[in-house]
């Protein structure tokens, strides 16, 4: 019997079915703002996404600016990504990274694309000057682009 699936493989196969359909809704409690201190405190973060957009499935560029608690930008710091959508356990379609510093304190993470609409998870781990800290963005992706901690609160 060569076509007969593996039990493990068909339940993977249900799961991930069951996990597309049910696209789950996003906590009303997510915190979506695009600027607050990394975890420890240890840095001042702001996402910037494109002024437009982005469309889904569409490859574009963010600006990560990383400043002091006394808000002076942060050179030189090693930046790592992560992310993906946490009610559907998988990340990023591509391999979004930091490139380079476009301006002091300021990063370019580029290669980001979100497949599907829903709420994405955006995690950075800064080291920069001997301090190591990380943090996390919340972003909900509609079909019109990145949905504004402003039109959120404004129900
Ligand atoms: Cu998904």
């Amino acid at each position: 019997m060569k076509f007969k699936l593996s039990t493990p493989t068909a339940i993977a196969a249900v799961a991930s079915s069951f996990l597309i359909s049910a696209c789950g809704t996003p906590p009303t409690d997510l915190d979506l703002s695009l600027q607050h201190p990394s975890s420890q405190g240890k840095f001042l973060v702001r996402m910037e996404p494109p002024a437009n957009g982005p469309a889904i499935n569409q490859l574009h560029a963010w600006q990560v600016h990383v400043d002091t608690r006394d808000g002076k930008p942060v050179s030189h710091a090693t930046i790592g990504f992560d992310g993906g959508m946490p009610q559907h356990g998988h990340g990023f379609p591509t391999k979004p990274r930091i490139t380079r510093e476009v301006a002091p304190g300021v990063y370019s993470l580029e290669g980001v694309k979100f497949s599907m609409t829903g709420w994405w998870d955006m995690r950075l781990a800064i080291q920069a000057g001997g301090d190591s800290d990380q943090t996390v963005f919340n972003v909900i992706v509609a079909d019109s682009g990145i949905q504004r901690a402003a039109s959120v609160t404004a129900k």
